[in-house]
């Protein structure tokens, strides 16, 4: 492996498999497919996941970019089924309060084609809850670590954390349980961390339906210049 220094520090030579036109097409439009057939899903089977194969979807959402790589992120993995009942008990304590006075009607109208309720039965159906916190500064020796762009880092590590979820075959939800300060008592996360999103994941309960939604077609979302 080749290396120099920049501006004193240590750069590696960055290699990757050269592809032709042809395969770059191939691989795109493949990988748009395979992503194209992800859906939310909110009902859950109960069957058991191997462990590693939730470390490596974690693994892989650590792969995320973040401001000045400094990585404000912590994921919280949970199987526990009381700490899972704990949550659930917590989550809908406060979802029942926003469903009933909290949201505005205009808000529950446009939630009403998905199906959503104040009740989170997936919150102790599905074999692991994830709770991903952002980190609004680091702690290294006692001494806090400036941290940058906490909000957009932390975005994007979730969407790695969904395409990883999905490509092992599992389904999830992105839950906001709002205020979703409970989780930092339940889990006994340190004051820098914030919660960010609560994702039951597992296999899809073995009958289960997804709402009749289109996605946006390109030319919706795309100007070209
Ligand atoms: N947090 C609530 C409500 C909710 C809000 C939006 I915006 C959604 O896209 C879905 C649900 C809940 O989780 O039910």
């Amino acid at each position: 492996m080749e290396k120099k220094l920049i501006n004193g520090h240590l750069h590696i030579s960055y290699r990757r498999p050269k592809y032709s036109d042809q395969e770059s097409q191939t691989a795109a439009k493949n990988y748009f497919e395979f992503m194209n057939q992800r859906r939310t899903v909110r009902e859950f089977d109960s069957r058991n996941i191997p462990l590693d194969v939730m470390e490596n979807i974690i693994r892989t959402a650590g792969t995320a970019p973040s401001g000045a790589h400094k990585q404000p992120w912590t994921f919280c993995l949970i199987s526990d089924p009381e700490m899972k009942k704990q949550i659930r008990i917590a989550a809908e304590e406060e979802e029942k309060i926003s469903y009933t006075s909290r949201m505005p009607e205009s808000w529950k109208d446009d939630l009403a084609p998905l199906g959503t309720d104040w009740e989170k039965p997936f919150l102790e159906i599905a074999p692991y809850l994830i709770v991903v916190f952002k980190q609004s500064y680091g702690m290294q020796d006692g001494e806090k670590v400036q941290h940058y762009y906490v909000n957009e880092s932390v975005g994007i590590a979730c969407g790695f954390l969904i395409a990883a979820i999905h490509q092992a075959g599992l389904v999830t939800v992105t839950h906001t349980p709002s205020p979703m300060n409970f989780l930092s008592d339940i889990l006994q996360r340190p004051k820098h961390e914030k919660p960010f999103l609560l994702l039951p994941v597992g296999y899809p309960a073995k009958e289960t339906y997804v709402p009749d939604i289109e996605r946006k077609q390109l030319e919706e979302i795309l100007i070209r210049y």
